[in-house]
């Protein structure tokens, strides 16, 4: 059995972390399969949406530590995995949902921060973990955390690496929804369809836009907007949603 299941259904592709017996702790192996499916795979034009979650009892519990045992880490080609995984992430011109049940740990927990929407069952439970077992935070961690809950909620959850309960991520802002166990399924294929059935294009431009603004000035970010509004102005979804606005019906959006 694979440890990255792969599914595509209306434009919807899932990708599923399945070594279950360690909570989809990350290997080498993990990290190359998720690197791919992030990368070829998810650009493919028909995908208009990526679901990341973890097969069994959990989403992912950070990088395998039994891999390496008795071995000397070769850090660099082991950053090297995890570096590729994040920026494929980041870098997809589509939404990426991280779909959170059970622990969210370490790295796991890093590659929840790198996805644009996340949803938590609310039996999930995050900690960053690394503190733990006397590492830093790796994986995008410090870039993404800060930005999402602020510089002092960011060195309190990585220095403590308490337990934080899918209602206390949803206060921090941490995580965008939580659901009821038994609705996670469907919450978040509905999430996911709503997305694929949007401007793709769009989204993959406030992407990158926002990105930008993490290091841009207000004057940078208004030439960089104008010069993305022309590039979302020639897209076919533009016109549909301006036809669709003219013609009082909602808009067919095929992602071009
Ligand atoms: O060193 C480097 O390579 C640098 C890069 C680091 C990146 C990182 O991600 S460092 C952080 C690594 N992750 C952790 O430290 C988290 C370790 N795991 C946990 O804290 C807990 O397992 C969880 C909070 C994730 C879940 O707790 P719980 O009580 O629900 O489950 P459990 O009983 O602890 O674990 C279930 C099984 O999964 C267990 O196996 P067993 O005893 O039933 O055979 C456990 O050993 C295994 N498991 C859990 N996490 C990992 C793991 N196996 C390998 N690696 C893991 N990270």
């Amino acid at each position: 059995m694979s440890v990255l299941l792969s599914d595509l259904q209306e434009g919807i592709l899932t990708l599923t972390m399945n070594r279950p017996e360690a909570i989809n702790a990350l290997t080498t192996e993990m990290l190359r399969e998720l690197s791919k499916a992030f990368g070829k795979e998810a650009a493919q034009p028909e995908i208009r949406v990526v679901v990341l979650r973890g097969a069994g009892r959990g989403f992912c519990s950070g990088q395998d530590l039994r891999e390496f045992e008795g071995k000397t880490l070769s850090y660099k080609s082991h950053l090297r995995n995890y570096q590729a995984v994040v920026e494929n992430i980041v870098n997809l011109e589509k939404p990426v949902i991280a779909a959170i049940h059970g622990a969210a740990a370490g790295a796991g927990m890093s590659l929840v921060l790198a996805c644009d929407l996340r949803i938590a069952a609310e039996d999930a439970v995050f900690t960053t973990g690394f503190s733990k077992i006397g590492l830093i935070p790796d994986a995008g961690m410090n870039y993404h955390l800060p930005r999402i809950v602020g510089h002092a909620k960011a060195f309190e959850l990585e220095a403590l690496s308490r337990r934080i309960k899918a209602e206390e991520a949803l206060a921090m802002g941490l995580v965008n929804q939580v659901v009821l166990a038994e609705s996670f399924d469907s919450a978040v294929a509905q999430l996911a369809a709503e997305l694929a059935q949007g401007p793709t294009k769009t989204f993959g431009l406030i992407k990158r836009a926002l990105r930008r603004s993490a290091s841009a000035t207000l004057e940078e970010m208004l030439e960089y907007e104008a010069l993305l509004q022309e590039v979302a102005g020639r897209t076919e979804d533009h016109k549909e949603g301006v036809q669709a606005f003219y013609e009082k019906r909602p808009p067919n959006y095929s992602g071009k």
